[in-house]
């Protein structure tokens, strides 16, 4: 039977504003059913983004919902996540959103290792605001604002995030649905801060320039240029070239998550003051006891 994605969706919301064929669907479409093979109930949930076209993603889901500003997601969703660290959190972000205004935001989630999981959209452009160049647009491609090539060298992300500390970091993309779906559902049952970066397309902005127009070319060109680990290790720096791994490029399970951390932190100082409490008013009574004895033998 197919998937049934009403239940998950905001019908008022539709359509959406994406262009016809944007790899963001296909991503949406893969997050919520892995949402649902991992039986998480929507009122138990919140997706969070920033802002641009992939952080449109939250407007069309039925559950908690945030879209904050540009860059800022994660610094919400750790909010969220602090408040009710019992709730899935979730967030959505473009390339620009996660690494360029928030890859700030990006490397401190890492670091702290927070049960959130991170979608990033990598379609290597600014999408929704006319195709200037980010920070994972490849070398030499064309973008508004780089009409001549772009010379900036690009993030490898995944690689930024596991050096940051990120204890399941995975890579995919939009040309593979049921993969992306076994990477996102591994990263979501994952205990720590789980990136899940996904090659995508965006013809509109990056493609136009760069002679992929068409969205079914340049899914079929970025399928084309996947490689799974186990094969992209053992080709030389110059085969590597164009080309990305796929797979769980990293996984650790021993890291202390961030939540409970913070509670065992908090357990610890409590139990310091509940200690000094004690002894403040074991002190109390002593020197009130001294006094009456006092008082009593000056009678005497
Ligand atoms: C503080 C701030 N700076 C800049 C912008 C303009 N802006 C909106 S979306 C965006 C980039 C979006 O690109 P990306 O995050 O890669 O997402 P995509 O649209 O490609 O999905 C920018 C620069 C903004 N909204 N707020
Ligand atoms: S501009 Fe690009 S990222 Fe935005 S909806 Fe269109 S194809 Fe998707």
């Amino acid at each position: 039977m197919p998937f049934d994605y009403n239940p998950w969706l905001r019908q008022e919301m539709m359509p959406h504003i994406w262009c016809p064929g944007c790899g963001v669907g296909i991503i949406l479409k893969s997050l919520i059913r892995s949402m649902d093979a991992c039986g998480w109930d929507r009122d138990a949930t919140a997706m969070v983004s920033g802002i641009g076209c992939t952080s449109r993603a939250p407007g069309y889901v039925d559950m908690n919902t945030l879209h904050t500003t540009h860059g800022r997601a994660l610094t919400f969703a750790t909010g969220v996540k602090m408040a009710a660290p019992e709730k899935n959190v979730v967030v959505i972000s473009g390339d620009g959103d996660a690494a360029a205004i928030g890859g700030n935001h990006l490397i401190h989630s890492c670091r702290r290792n927070i049960d959130i999981t991170l979608v990033i959209v990598n379609n290597g452009i600014y999408g929704m605001t006319g195709g200037q160049f980010s920070p994972t647009t490849p070398s030499d491609s064309k973008a508004a604002t780089a009409p001549y090539g772009n010379i900036d060298p690009s993030f490898d992300l995944a690689q930024l995030c596991i050096a940051a500390g990120a204890t399941y970091v995975a890579r995919a993309h939009v040309g593979n649905a049921v993969f992306l779906e076994k990477m996102i559902r591994n990263g979501l049952k994952h205990k720590g801060f789980s990136v899940i970066e996904v090659m995508a397309n965006c013809h509109t902005q990056w493609g136009r320039r760069n002679k992929f127009p068409d969205p079914a070319d340049l899914i079929e060109k970025i399928a084309a240029d996947a490689v799974p680990l186990s094969v992209f290790e053992k080709l030389s720096p110059e085969e590597r070239v164009g080309k990305f791994s796929v797979g769980v490029l990293y996984q650790n399970k021993e890291k202390p998550e961030y939540c409970e951390a913070y509670h065992n932190l908090q357990e610890r100082a409590m139990n310091k003051m509940r200690e000094a409490s004690r002894k403040v008013a074991e002190q109390e009574t002593l020197k009130t006891r001294d006094e009456i004895l006092g008082a009593t033998s000056g009678e005497n």
